[in-house]
């Protein structure tokens, strides 16, 4: 079953957003597989984003980030990775539609709340940096009722 890697940023923490946030990913049946609270340095920032670190907003990304702790999680399911950007919204919260996490919270994409991994890829190497001790193997005993 495929997982992604969902961080909720610093300002997520701050406005109170945590326990909405995972409601979304859990009432739609996703399986949360791992979880912590982590203030990160500004080295492993630039880690997890390091695709980014030729962009001109690269350091101002990365001060956001180390600016207060974040909720890092992975979730599992299927399509979870596309089906997550999508609860998620755009980049640009200006461009999410109500509905999505940044479409009712956001206003600016500095202060974007959220982020999900893109692709299988990311989202493999993002887990690996975020839990390098690995997830908890479990299964909801809803399983039957949200798989067909
Ligand atoms: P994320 O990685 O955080 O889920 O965001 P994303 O895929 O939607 O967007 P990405 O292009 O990977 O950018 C990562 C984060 O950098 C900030 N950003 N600022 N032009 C700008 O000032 C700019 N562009 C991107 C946002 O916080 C974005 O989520």
């Amino acid at each position: 079953m495929e997982q992604t890697f969902i961080m909720i940023k610093p300002d997520g923490v701050q406005r109170g957003l945590v326990g909405e946030i995972i409601a979304r990913f859990e009432k739609k049946g996703f399986c949360l597989r791992g979880m912590k609270m982590a203030s990160v340095d500004k080295s492993f920032a630039g880690k997890h984003y390091q695709d980014l670190s030729t962009k001109p907003f690269f350091n101002k990304l990365v001060d956001y980030i180390i600016s207060g702790p974040v909720v890092a999680m992975v979730w599992e399911g299927k399509n979870v990775i596309a089906t997550g950007r999508k609860i998620i919204g755009m980049t640009n919260p200006s461009d999410s539609a109500p509905g999505t996490i940044r479409g009712d919270f956001a206003i600016e994409m500095g202060r974007n709340i959220i982020h999900g991994s893109d692709s299988v890829e990311s989202a493999r190497k993002e887990i690996a940096l975020w839990f390098p001790d690995g997830t908890v193997n479990w299964q909801s005993s809803l399983h039957g009722w949200i798989y067909e």
